[in-house]
Parts: C-alpha cells; structure tokens; sequence
C-alpha cells in the first residue's frame, strides 16, 4: 500500500549511529515524517543510538533494518566505504533511499547505482545540503537570470581544523573506510557540487595538488589520504577558477566560500554565514540579507522563517529531507540532489586524485548521468 494511501507520514530507518544520524533524525522529525527505527555495525550500537536519538526501534542488523516492511526510506549514514553496498541492499528491497556522501568510492559504483535506481523507480537523494541555505539559490537565481553577466572567474574554498593537530583522529583518515581521497571527497565535493549547482555550468577540465600532512595520527598509521587540495578548473562556460579544501585550516570550523565574478556582479556566498550574499559591482558592492518578501521564488520557498530569525545548517538539512519526501510522492522538487549529483563528484573525486598523482591536468567528459 503507498505511503498516501495508507494515510500516514514516511517512515524512515537509519544506518550508522553517529553525528550524521543525529542531524538526519532530526531533520526527519521537523520535515513531518517518523525516525522509525536504526541499526549500527552491532545490534548493542543500535540499541545505544535509538535510545540517544530518541527512536522507537533498533535492529540487529542494517539487513534486518532493510527488511522491515514497515520502513519506507532509508538513510544511509555510514562509513564511506560502506555506502554503495547498503544502497544496493535498500534500492534491492525496493525502498526510498537517502544516502550520505559520498554516494560511492569509484565513480563506477556510483554510476551503478544510478541505474539500479533507475530500473527500480525509486527516491534516490545524496544531502549537498548547502544547496538548501535560501540565499545559495538566490545566487543561483541571479547567476541564471543573467545578473551577472558571462561568468569569468570562480574562487572556491571549504576550510576546517577538526584534524588540525596530528592526535586528532577520525574513520575518514583510514582508506578502507573512508576511501582513497578524504579532504576532497568528504567536503571538496560540496564545494564542487556548489561551484556547478550556483553556476549552472561544469567543469570540464581540472589540474590538482594534494598534500597528507601526517603520515601517522594518534591511531591511523602509513596515511595516505588527503588532509589538503588545491585544485585548477575550468568549465564548459570558460570560466577560470582555484579551490582550496583543508581540513588542517586553523580557526576555520565550516567555512565553505564562494565567489563567482561575472562581466556585470560578482556574488559571494560564505556557508557560515548563511543569512547574506555579498553582491559587489565596480561602482560598489553590498551585503543583502535573507528576506523571503524580496529573494526569487525558488529561495523564497526556503525562507521558512522571516527576516532577522536566522536559518542555518540544520535547517538546510530539514529542507532537503522535506524534498526528498517529496520525491518519494512523485514530486520533482527544483535543486534535489539525487545519485546523479553524487556519481558527478564520484567522477569529479577521481579526476583530482588522478591528477594529483602525476601532476596533468584531467579532462572530464560530460557525466553520463546529467
Ligand atoms: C565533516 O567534514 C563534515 O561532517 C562533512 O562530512 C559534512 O558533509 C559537512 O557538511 C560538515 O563536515
């Protein structure tokens, strides 16, 4: 029976009991729907997490989670290594899925699971949820309504010092459970997603430097993944442009930026303070604020709250659960993320790393899936 016909709200079931859990339930409660049950590595772990989380039921095992007839999306939120299995298992079962970045470790799993997801008819988003702050599609908005002229240059950056310190440790340090590339994968590939999302453009060529900074940590040892990129783009609209991603960036906790300079505007989008966009012209530059009454329609829709009430990340994180739910109805919300979004930065990942190891520059063909 559907979801609508059974007349209740969407019941979802989590895989993985940490952060990401916690910010997905949470979302899930204030999008309306139900935290229906979780599972962990181990069945003491999602006893721990349901208890935590505040959700009714644990399961022994992510197969048995998966199994429950009674569960009708699940979030995957895992180690990285493990995504693409679970997703093959929730889209096999024939249930909605919503799995955290990145999608897949190989561009070629990824693509994969775009089909399987195509051959089942379901709901299939991955949360580049940045994309859900109102004055990031205000500046998408703009940037498609021609404001800014012909886009010229793109100056991207998304700085964190959570592993700053060589005692600072995490799963995404470890390749087998992170996969091959860390700094970029986990967090590059918002910033990349963001840099095609704002723009409407891709990019088509990329040159990339990647440093390991700490061979061994207070646990992981012989490291080999990134703590730092440097990457060189190019797009299909001959817009030039330098991104740097860090994890080892003292003093900077979230701190995605973007600016887009264009023959007319320039905008620039700071994710840490999400309520403005910066708008600069040569005959001087402004900061506006998020006011729902004034934003384009599709940030207008976002702006849930008014003027001076600040939204913030957990609310981008609401709005995007909100759409996927949507999608689950049939609905095809503007700006949804779905596993096509995430086989491009599967795609985009292995290009950096590729350059990175021999120091060419990488020419992507368009994605098969966009
Ligand atoms: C850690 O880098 C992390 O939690 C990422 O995994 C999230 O995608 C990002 O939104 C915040 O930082």
């Amino acid at each position: 029976m559907s979801i609508e016909a059974a007349g209740r709200g969407v019941r979802a079931g989590f895989i993985g009991g940490g952060f990401m859990t916690e910010v997905h339930s949470r979302a899930v409660r204030a999008a309306g729907a139900t935290p229906y049950g979780v599972a962990s590595s181990n069945a003491e772990g999602a006893v721990a997490a349901a208890a935590r989380l505040g959700i009714a039921r644990s399961y022994a095992s992510p197969r048995e989670l998966i199994a429950d007839p009674d569960i009708d999306v699940v979030h995957i939120c895992t180690p990285n290594t493990t995504h693409a299995g679970y997703a093959f298992d929730v889209i096999a079962a024939g249930k909605h899925v919503v799995c955290e970045k990145p999608l897949a470790t190989s561009a070629a799993d990824a693509d994969r699971l775009v089909a399987a997801v195509a051959a089942a008819g379901v709901a299939a988003t991955v949360p580049f949820v940045y994309r859900f702050h109102p004055m990031v599609r205000e500046a998408r908005a703009r940037v498609a309504a021609g404001e800014l002229g012909s886009l010229l240059s793109i100056d991207g950056s998304y700085l964190q010092d959570w592993l700053l310190l060589s005692e600072d440790d995490n799963w995404r340090v470890d390749a087998a459970l992170g996969g091959p590339s860390r700094a970029f994968a986990d967090i590059g590939s918002h910033l990349c997603d963001l840099v095609e999302f704002v723009t409407g453009d891709r990019i088509t060529r990329l040159t990339a430097t990647t440093r390991t900074f700490f061979s061994s940590r207070s646990t992981s040892r012989n490291i080999t993944t990134e703590d730092a990129v440097a990457v060189i783009v190019e797009t299909r609209g001959g817009a030039i442009g330098t991104l740097l991603v860090s994890q080892v960036a003292p003093g900077r906790k979230n701190r995605l930026s973007l600016e887009i300079a264009g023959t007319a505007e320039s905008i620039g989008f700071d994710q840490e303070q999400p309520e403005t966009l910066w708008l600069g012209r040569r005959e001087g530059s402004q900061l506006i604020m998020r006011d729902g009454a004034s934003l384009h329609p599709d940030a207008a829709r976002l702006s849930v709250l008014p003027a001076g009430h600040p939204l913030g990340y957990q609310d981008a994180f609401t709005a995007f659960v909100r759409d996927s739910y949507a999608a689950i109805a049939g609905e095809s919300p503007d700006g949804l993320p779905r596993f096509e979004d995430g086989a491009r930065a599967a795609r985009l990942t292995e290009a950096v790393l590729e350059s990175a190891a021999d120091g060419r520059r990488v020419e992507l063909e368009e994605s098969v899936n966009v």
